[in-house]
């Protein structure tokens, strides 16, 4: 074992969703060292404790996991179980934590953020209950990278990643495992495999598109070896350590070829997308786009015909800019709905308390208590899984919920690597004034109320603030502006949009349209485009 001086680095602070930046940042010597020294003090040491490792694959993940079991020897760990070749998507490393009662994980991901030399890498830590680190944990890694002063690696050559089974760095055990099994076995026990094979062998086509990164060979095992899907329909399904240039970020803009494959006249019934790290998801049908608020609304009306959750909902959850659309299956339903901050991790308790069952992001994010984070190939075996039970399309899944609860307009408008400042002083201007918005009129919409989101947890009484600026209109169009917590240049400012049509009418318009108004009074109001220079967003969901 040796220990290795060091001093502290400016800016470990982890973000929405652990700690992100440049992969040639992380890859300076003792900058991840830093941070994973950090993590284990924080966490009360290592000493004796099993962790769980992985990623999605991409580029520097392999050395940085050799550099991570080293630390965790030096550091006293007693087991390390590790996704082979490094590999281990998000949900995969969140059910193992669970599965193995591991005291913890590291997942190496930069999720949906390109990889390579020149891209995004990143380090999260999960704790036992398979979740993201609650605010109070990355706050205290946080605050041992500012007091950090040395870092323990042991000095030993790099352990085989690619051959399964057990190995050691001195008294730790490696265990190398593979990554897909125990997951796949997990969703075998939530989801009728019987009848979707029969969907299947009926001629169902779909395109699952993995984006060349971690969900390819999940994809491949489930749909294609598992389900009986036609060889093939799972694209793009190689880990690449650059995942072949695709930026791995499920979303119309993004999984553009997956658009273009779904809105032609020959698309197969089912399309979807997963992003690096196959925690998030996109579903589309043929000629169909289901934004990720109605996805999660759907799932709530229809949960229960799949077998893991036949007994019924306990409860829903939903971030803050996702939209209400979930709210009225829960009143129709008759169970709690709760609206966290943005961020997985303010799930966590919910989960963990047996409040809530399902849980969802307009971030293209769906999930259940089956683990603690999203769980992208869990949502598309749901709608699968609705799909078979209903024998109907997905447009037609689609517009009977919307003629039966109403359809919540609804969008997200990303301005990226927008200079902080600009970003910053926007938001500033807009809560400076946020108490005198209230009966006013911009472009034509009268102001009903704005605010700033705090969030208080109802299970454990941590207090989250500062959560995003909401501006609600009357008849209850509402905007949501806040800044990413995941982007790695400059800032990201996201406009949230949405806008309820209870039908019978109206249930068809096109959702930009349908939005624009309220685009156009927050722009006179904010001044987005006015201040940046900006001619519109650079992603639109
Ligand atoms: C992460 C979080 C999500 C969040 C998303 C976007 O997803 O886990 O809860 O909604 O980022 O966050 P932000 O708006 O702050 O960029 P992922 O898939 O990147 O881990």
């Amino acid at each position: 074992m040796m220990r290795h001086p060091t001093q502290a680095i400016a800016g470990q602070k982890p973000g929405t969703s652990g700690l992100r930046k440049k992969t040639r940042v992380f890859m300076v010597p003792g900058y991840l060292e830093n941070f994973v020294q950090a993590t284990f003090d924080a966490i009360g040491g290592a000493e004796g404790k099993t962790f769980v490792l992985g990623g999605d694959g991409r580029y520097f993940g392999l050395e940085a996991a050799q550099v991570i079991l080293k630390m965790a020897a030096a550091n006293g760990a007693a087991r390390v179980i590790v996704g082979q070749g490094a590999w281990l998507s998000t949900p995969a490393a969140s059910h193992l934590i669970r599965l193995r009662r591991a005291d913890g994980g590291l997942i190496l991901s930069a999720s949906h953020n390109p990889g390579g030399p020149d891209e995004d890498f990143g380090v999260k830590y999960n704790t036992a209950n398979g979740g993201p680190a609650a605010e109070a944990v990355t706050e205290a890694i946080f605050a041992a990278t500012l007091e950090i002063t040395e870092y323990r690696k042991a000095e030993t050559a790099d352990i085989d990643l690619a051959s399964l089974g057990e190995k050691r760095i001195g008294a730790m055990v490696v265990e190398v495992v593979d990554p897909v099994a125990a997951y796949a076995d997990l969703m075998e026990t939530l989801f009728d495999f019987k009848a979707l094979r029969s969907l299947f062998h009926a001629g169902f086509s779909a395109r699952i598109d993995s984006m060349n990164a971690i969900t390819g060979p999940y994809a491949v095992e489930i749909f294609e070896h598992r389900l009986g899907a036609a060889p093939g329909s799972v694209v793009h399904a190689r880990p690449l350590p650059d995942f072949g240039g695709m930026h791995p970020d499920p979303n119309p803009t993004w999984a553009h070829e997956l658009m273009a494959a779904m809105m032609a006249p020959d698309a197969p019934d089912f399309g979807a997308a997963s992003d690096g790290d196959g925690d998030r998801n996109m579903i589309l049908g043929r000629g169909t786009y289901v934004s990720p608020s109605d996805s999660l609304a759907v799932i709530a009306a229809q949960m229960q015909l799949a077998p893991g959750y036949a007994g019924g909902l306990k409860g829903v959850a939903r971030s803050m800019p996702t939209s209400a659309a979930v709210d009225r299956v829960a009143e129709a339903l008759g169970i709690a709905c709760y609206e966290t901050p943005t961020g997985w991790k303010f799930f966590g308790n919910l989960l963990d308390a047996g409040r809530v069952t399902l849980c969802g992001e307009e971030s293209f994010g769906t999930g259940s208590d089956h683990v603690r984070e999203k769980d992208g190939l869990w949502a598309v075996l749901m709608w699968l899984s609705i799909l078979a039970a209903t024998g109907k399309s997905v447009a037609e899944v689609l517009a009977e919920h919307w003629a039966r609860f109403g359809r919540t307009y609804y969008s997200r408008h990303d301005y990226e690597a927008m200079p902080i400042a600009t970003a910053e002083a926007m938001l500033a201007d807009l809560r400076a004034g946020l108490g005198a918005l209230a009966g006013r009129s911009v472009a034509g919409l009268r102001i009903s109320s704005a605010d700033e989101f705090a969030y208080t947890d109802p299970v454990d009484g941590a207090v989250s603030e500062g959560q995003g600026l909401r501006l609600l209109f009357e008849g209850g169009a509402r905007a949501v502006l806040r800044l990413s917590g995941t982007g790695t240049e400059g800032a990201t400012l996201r406009l949230y949009l949405e806008r309820y049509a209870p039908g019978p009418d109206g249930l068809a318009d096109d959702p930009q349209a349908a939005l624009a108004p309220i685009a156009q009074a927050v722009e006179a109001l904010v001044g987005i485009c006015r201040r940046s220079g900006r001619k519109g967003p650079d992603v639109v969901t």
